[in-house]
């Protein structure tokens, strides 16, 4: 046991989403999901176990956190103390590299270097399938960010098959446009929309249906290298997404005017012969699939409705690193 760890994970976008859990405590999704890792923002975490601590600290971005957020990091710890034999607390201290001005925060990168860092730390040496299943229990999206490139999170039947798989390093002129709206913290987390529209949304079980559909001919799509294909696919995965919370009682919504601006946009660029699609998460943000030997030419569109800094161009990211 080194009783120390460090490692840095990369956070992902979901082109295929996941959307709603079948169990809540071991975050089993109710659909299988694909990502797309990306470079322009990560987390890095450091583990220390010792037995001079008398309790869990962790520490974000340098500041020491408050109980309530320190629980569900000793949680998730736990995890590792319990397979490793583990009695001693621990010190985490987290920084989120996140381009400036877009004050993007990660659950995905976080517990995916975490998990990395615990793993490390407690001497667990887990595979990477493993450690994704670890990661799955801190946040769904964690999942993904184990590895680089386009990432498939399998559905599974239980606990022990719902896990990552890398599926292709997307390093075929993939990249990304991500058009911050609004930064500001969102007033529906991911983890009560995707409850409400489970229980709620009559369109809830066409959607599951829809994303068996997807996922496969997603997968067809990167395979083939087929961008075009894969960027239709993701984009009407997403919008329907969205639509279940339509769907939802009472409904709600993400999107915010400058969202639809900017999809618009999107659907403009591709007339003129741009091929890029979008995609939106639990926030007004759009992130835009592009070839990423055009994303200056469609930054430079974005420029003349939103500002500069707004504007964040990313190519595909690596799986976990050790530090
Ligand atoms: C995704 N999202 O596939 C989807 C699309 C948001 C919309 O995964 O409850 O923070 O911790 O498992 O992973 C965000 O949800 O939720 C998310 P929990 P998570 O990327």
């Amino acid at each position: 046991m080194n009783n120390r760890g460090k490692a840095r994970a990369y956070g992902n976008i979901a082109l295929i989403k996941y959307w709603g859990k079948r169990d809540e405590k071991l975050i089993l999704p109710m659909n299988s999901s694909l990502s797309l890792t990306i470079e322009c923002f990560y987390t890095e975490t450091e583990v220390i176990f010792s037995d001079s601590f008398n309790e869990d600290y962790f520490y974000l971005n340098g500041k020491l956190q408050d109980k309530l957020s320190t629980r569900k990091i000793s949680d998730f710890i736990d995890l590792f103390r319990k397979a490793a034999n583990i009695n001693m607390k621990a010190t985490v201290k987290s920084t989120n590299f996140v381009p400036t001005a877009a004050g993007l925060a990660s659950s995905a990168s976080g517990f995916a270097a975490l998990a990395a860092a615990c793993n490390v730390a407690s001497g667990l040496n887990l595979d990477h399938r493993e450690l994704s299943m670890y990661a799955r229990q801190g946040s769904g999206s964690a999942t993904r960010s184990i590895y680089g490139g386009f990432v498939e999170w399998k559905r599974g039947t239980n606990e022990k098959d719902s896990y990552a798989i890398p599926i292709d390093d997307a390093k075929w002129d993939i990249g990304m446009v991500i058009v911050i709206i609004n930064s500001k913290e969102k007033k529906i987390s991911s983890r009560e929309g995707m409850r409400h529209t489970v229980l709620t949304s009559p369109f809830y079980k066409a959607w599951v249906e829809s994303c068996e559909r997807d996922i496969e001919e997603a997968k067809l799509a990167i395979k083939n290298r087929d961008f075009e294909s894969l960027g239709l696919i993701t984009e009407r995965n997403g919008l329907m997404m969205h639509a279940t919370m339509l769907g939802a009682s009472p409904p709600f919504c993400y999107w915010e005017p400058d969202s639809v601006l900017a999809m618009k946009l999107v659907r403009e660029l591709r007339k003129e012969g741009i091929t890029c699609y979008f995609t939106m998460d639990a926030g007004p943000n759009v992130k835009i699939l592009c070839r990423l030997s055009e994303s200056d030419k469609i930054k430079n569109r974005l420029k003349e409705f939103f500002r500069e800094e707004k504007i964040i161009i990313t190519g595909p990211g690596p799986g976990i690193v050790l530090l």
